[in-house]
């Protein structure tokens, strides 16, 4: 619908559609090493995750090999890969944290 101004210009309606930012999923990868409780915690702290939600996510990556953790635009995905990997080192734990385009 049109806009009309307070000084009576009218703003036709944009044709431009939004592009929307292609988004990344960010994922866990299990491994033998890195302990579940730390794993909730990641989830918890870097994904805003429930207790619940990240026990869940923790268990999936453990019996499949991999999980979602989060969809983000590109800068927030690589920002959240690079938290998780920075904390996971600064405790000696293998997790490993990706992005993957969606
Ligand atoms: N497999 C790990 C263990 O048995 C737990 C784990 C879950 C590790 C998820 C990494 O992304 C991961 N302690």
């Amino acid at each position: 619908m049109a806009t009309r101004h307070r000084d009576d210009t009218i703003v036709a309606p944009s044709k431009i559609k939004p592009v929307q930012p292609p988004m990344y999923k960010v994922m866990l990868l299990n491994d033998d090493y890195t302990p579940m409780d730390f794993v909730v915690h990641v989830l918890q702290h870097f994904f805003n995750k429930s207790h619940e939600q990240a026990t869940q996510i923790m268990l999936k990556v453990h019996t499949e090999g991999r999980g979602v953790c989060g969809l983000y635009p590109a800068d927030i995905a690589a920002t959240k890969v690079a938290q998780v990997t920075g904390f996971a080192r600064q405790h000696q734990h293998p997790l490993q944290c990706v992005m993957e385009e969606n």
